[in-house]
């Protein structure tokens, strides 16, 4: 991926005069799907993707107002639904049993983030630069996981921590209301009483939602639905902040919960991530992350409890 800043792609126009006519978003589609402008007119984002805005001005004000949005089309799922297939078939270990989510649907996940996931990672730094715009905050990361649900998934919100903080999932099957799509509860980001009727998200493979962590969402009616997923929270400003941050660390990384995947083949930020250089790698490592990774992966690995 290659940021390009205004000035830079207005030199490129006059680099190549009759194709581009200075307008960001005209010269995205004139130069045939090599660009997206991304998220405002000061920076476009070169993905060699579809050639089309990924969240504009009213999207980020929507999902600020409603905590969600929906972004149609915004990927090729191909290669995504390959990579999490592969994943689920050779990242479970053999004892691997469907386990129950906190919202009672049934799942089974890996984690995509190494040197194997080349596709999620991929999307993992497209995105975080739209999850900062979203938020209106610096981001880290958290994990990136490919999830094969079974049933429904009761109401919840993913996060009661008072940091702000966002996911993007993209599901790989076409869904509906009849078959297990997304619900979710506008504007109870804000309120969780907020008396907004729920809203069925119906989407394609290729679709993103993105939603704010303290949005009450569910789903009904699903049988087996894979889900490519990935979180981001605010990159701590302050020493209240940090420690909240660094307690959702420690609590993704708690070893005594196996999940039934296998954490060599699959890490958790681990030796292939740190290699990455991302604006988010040093900090991490400040944050403590890599060292709770380590004790993560030795406890699952050992059998034994991580504290
Ligand atoms: O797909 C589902 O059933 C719900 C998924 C969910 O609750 C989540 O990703 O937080």
């Amino acid at each position: 991926m290659l940021w390009l800043s205004r000035r830079l792609s207005e030199g490129i126009a006059e680099a190549l005069p009759g194709k581009v006519d200075g307008d960001p978003g005209a010269w995205c589609a004139t130069v045939a799907g090599s660009i997206r402008a991304a998220f405002d007119d000061e920076v476009l984002v070169v993905t060699g993707a579809t050639a089309s805005p990924l969240v504009d001005r009213a999207s980020v004000e929507r999902f600020r107002a409603e905590g969600f949005i929906l972004v149609r089309n915004a990927f090729d799922p191909g290669p995504l639904a390959h990579e999490i297939d592969t994943a689920l078939r050779e990242g479970l270990r053999a004892d691997a049993t469907v386990n129950l989510g906190g919202g009672g649907s049934g799942f089974q996940s890996v984690v995509l983030m190494c040197e194997l996931t080349p596709v999620s990672l991929s999307l993992l730094d497209e995105l975080a630069p739209v999850a900062a715009r979203l938020l209106d905050r610096g981001v880290v990361p958290g994990r990136a996981k490919g999830t094969r649900y079974t049933g429904d998934t009761d109401w919840h919100r993913d996060s009661d921590v008072p940091v702000p903080g966002m996911s993007f999932v993209a599901y790989l099957e076409s869904l509906n209301a009849a078959n297990g799509a997304l619900r979710v509860r506008p504007q109870s980001h804000a309120d969780v009483h907020a008396a907004c009727d729920p809203l069925v998200l119906d989407t394609e493979p290729g679709d993103l939602i993105a939603f704010d962590d303290h949005l009450m969402h569910s789903s009904v009616g699903g049988t087996v639905r894979r889900q490519w997923r990935i979180d981001f929270g605010a990159d701590p400003a302050n020493e209240v902040e940090e420690s909240l941050v660094r307690g959702d660390y420690a609590r993704i990384l708690d070893g005594s919960w196996d999940l039934g995947d296998d954490v060599e083949r699959y890490p958790s930020f681990g030796p292939f991530w740190r290699t990455l250089d991302r604006p988010w790698t040093t900090r991490l490592g400040d944050l403590g992350v890599y060292e709770l990774a380590d004790r993560y992966h030795a406890a699952r690995l050992s059998g034994t409890e991580a504290r």
